[in-house]
């Protein structure tokens, strides 16, 4: 008499965490950066943000050591090529995309800053989302 012998296969996930990428199990902060600038100037920091969960979320708020106010702006052009900053009170993180935080766009804004930002010097920002929570994320400053 035959036997079938089950056939059990054993699935092992392996999940990779990049020390590099903040992620508090659904949104993800890659590629961060801020322009250089001095004391007293306003800033501008950019990173890509990756929604990997089904559900959508909004970042409401940043805050930083190194500025007076951090906040979400957009930048846009309009008809007449005259360019300005729009402050958003929140940024849609729909489920399952990537928002892209860069030059001529979304950026958070630096406003009044109590130090320089040279290259090469870092910094923490931390992000309040509506569902996530909060994620701190290291920024370097460096040239563009
Ligand atoms: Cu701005």
């Amino acid at each position: 008499m035959k036997k079938i012998t089950p056939l059990f296969i054993l699935t092992i996930a392996i999940l990779i965490v990049s020390a590099c990428a903040p992620t508090n199990g659904t949104l993800t902060v890659t590629d961060s950066w801020a322009r250089p600038a001095q004391a007293g100037e306003n800033g501008a920091v950019y990173f890509v943000i990756e929604n990997g969960s089904a559900s959508e979320d909004a970042l409401l708020s940043t805050s930083t050591n190194v500025a007076e106010v951090a906040e979400a702006h957009m930048s846009m052009v309009d008809a007449n090529g005259v360019a300005s900053m729009q402050m958003q009170e929140a940024v849609s993180m729909p489920a399952r995309e990537t928002v892209k935080f860069k030059p001529g766009g979304l950026h958070i804004m630096l406003i009044n800053l109590k130090q320089d930002l040279k290259a090469g010097d870092t910094f923490t920002l931390t992000l309040n989302f509506k569902e996530a929570g909060t994620i701190v994320i290291e920024v370097p400053a460096q040239e563009p």
